[in-house]
């Protein structure tokens, strides 16, 4: 038996040859039919290419129906899918496919020069681009199916065997790859799964982006691995997702889909009622949002709480109470504990460090076996947010023990930004920090010491030349010293007061 989550996912493709899975509003329409025998023809493509088992696939793409054949397709063919952030700059991609040892790359045309020039330092790399429908990645794709018999197997995977590395920053050095195996794909959509009633009858309406942990594993899978439908649009825009409402039964998105759809008065009751569920992720949902949203609709959003290493670890319940500002209980499978410094586990209510466990936990690190040591405490791991845990077992997500901004879902690591600013002439240090925005949660100052007075535009240029715009501080303010403590650390804390007000 393969324990390839592609098995488990061809399974409903099978039981659903008919119906239509996939709809591209004013584009395809893709049956379980199409999504298995279109994975098979370009699973073949991939495998022609020499592919093997545990190769790694890194993929630089816009989101369509094309995006969801590869990511099948390389599963099928026991390969690893590695997606990215189709805002990161050719100076962050060339780490990841670096250490990633990629060993084909699938972007669009105009990144391939860049990509290309890597080979001498990542020498079995191959590329093929895909632009919209075009590409050579298409043109392979549909020479594949004029082929009468090509590969239409599953390529077995023991369930310790890699599905996926996504790359999350850290708080120090370099962005880490979390290796995520099928047994943990697998593992937590059955948890979802059951904790949402996910059923073959819901339609997902699905906006957020196929890099994340989210928009892929959360939403694609949960539907694909119960035969339920999707309607896939590009992005997240309230023109099409209000659209797309009257037709779908669940909603997955990032607080700020909430706020935005709140901000337009076409949202209400009359456009959700018939809705099954809206649930939200990925950064703190404010407990206003959550209370405005269901003045609105009359319907309490679910917010749940997950990370890339993770996936999905904590639930509000589907039946029950769903509690503002509470990521709700475990999920079925999980355990999770709050801890001191010294890591003793906390009585309820009191704030401590919440790690997890449970076989929705990732394998490590790529190739950083210490740092994986280090975050984990034996099968526990330890997530770098703070919690409460609740007498009748809720968690509340209370800050972050790791220097985290998270803007509109996205992470954005402090070091990353300041590393970039430090290496400006005339620096003589930064602090970069997060305050309350209205629209992406939170929003990005950065703090600066300079030498003379620091011409802010030229630092701005040099952020963009070499960090996704998402990552480019839309703040910028100057000081003769930082804040410092006693030990000389950052007071990134007295910078966050001082400087709450700067997106109001
Ligand atoms: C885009 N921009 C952002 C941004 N996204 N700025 C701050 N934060 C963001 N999240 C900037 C761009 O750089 C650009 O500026 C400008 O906004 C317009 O770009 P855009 O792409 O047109 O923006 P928009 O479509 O409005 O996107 C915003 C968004 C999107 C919130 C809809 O970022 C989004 O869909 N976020 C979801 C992210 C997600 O999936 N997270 C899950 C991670 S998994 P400029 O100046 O550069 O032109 C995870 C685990 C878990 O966390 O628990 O789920
Ligand atoms: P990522 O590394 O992109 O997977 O982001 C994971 C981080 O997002 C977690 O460690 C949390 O800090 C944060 N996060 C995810 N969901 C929630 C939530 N519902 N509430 C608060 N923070 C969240």
């Amino acid at each position: 038996m393969t324990h390839n989550v592609f098995a488990a996912i061809q399974l409903n493709l099978k039981r659903n040859t008919e119906r239509t899975l996939l709809s591209i509003p004013g584009g395809r329409r893709l049956t379980g039919s199409d999504l298995d025998s279109e994975s098979a023809k370009l699973a073949s493509v991939l495998i022609d290419l020499g592919l093997a088992p545990g190769d790694r696939v890194s993929v630089q793409i816009e989101k369509g129906w094309m995006n969801v054949i590869l990511y099948l397709a390389v599963l099928r063919c026991g390969a690893v899918y590695l997606p990215l952030n189709s805002a990161y700059t050719n100076s962050e991609i060339e780490y990841f496919l670096t250490d990633a040892e990629s060993k084909l790359h699938v972007c669009g045309a105009d990144r391939l020069d860049h990509v290309e020039s890597l080979k001498s330092s990542i020498p079995k790399l191959q590329t093929l681009t895909l632009d919209g429908e075009g590409g050579t990645l298409v043109d392979a794709f549909e020479a594949a199916k004029a082929v009468s018999k090509t590969f239409t197997d599953i390529v077995g995977r023991d369930s310790d065997d890699l599905a996926s590395i996504i790359y999350t920053s850290g708080t120090t050095g370099k962005p880490k790859g979390a290796m995520i195996t099928h047994s943990n794909l697998v593992a937590n959509a059955e948890m979802l799964t059951e904790a949402w009633n996910y059923r073959s009858d819901d339609v997902l309406l699905h906006a957020l982006p196929l890099f994340h942990v989210h928009g892929l594993f959360v939403a694609l899978n949960l539907a694909l691995m119960n035969g339920g439908s999707v309607i896939m649009l590009p992005k997240f825009d309230p023109d099409t997702v209000l659209d797309a409402i009257p037709d779908s039964t669940v909603m997955m998105g990032v607080p700020t889909y909430y706020t935005r759809l709140l901000a337009d008065q076409r949202f209400n009751r009359d456009v959700s009622g018939h809705m099954r569920l809206f649930i939200s992720g990925s950064a703190p949902l404010l407990v206003e949002t959550s209370d405005e949203f269901f003045e609105r609709t009359g319907q309490r959003i679910l917010e749940r709480y997950g990370m890339t290493e993770t996936g999905m670890s904590c639930s509000n319940p589907l039946n029950g109470d769903r509690r503002a500002g509470s990521v709700g209980p475990p999920l079925p499978g999980v355990e999770v504990r709050i801890v001191d410094e010294d890591g003793a586990e906390l009585p309820r209510g009191e704030i401590g460090s919440l790690e997890v466990r449970g076989e929705h936990v990732f394998k490590g690190y790529w190739k950083l076996a210490e740092k994986t040591a280090a975050e984990f405490k034996g099968d526990w791991f330890i997530t770098g947010d703070m919690a409460t845990l609740s007498d009748d077992g809720y968690v509340s997500i209370v800050g972050r023990g790791k220097d985290l901004i998270i803007s509109g879902g996205l992470n954005i690591y402090p070091k990353e930004i300041e590393d970039v600013l430090n290496d400006q002439d005339g620096v003589v240090e930064s602090a970069v920090v997060g305050v309350p925005h209205p629209d992406f949660g939170e929003g990005i100052v950065a703090v600066l010491v300079g030498e003379q007075e620091l011409g802010m535009e030229a630092l701005q240029a040099a952020c963009r030349e070499k960090l996704a715009g998402f990552k480019v501080p839309r703040r910028w303010i100057q000081l003769d010293s930082l804040p410092r403590n006693t030990m000389g650390k950052v007071q990134k804390n007295l910078l966050r007061d001082d400087y709450i007000e700067s997106f109001k």
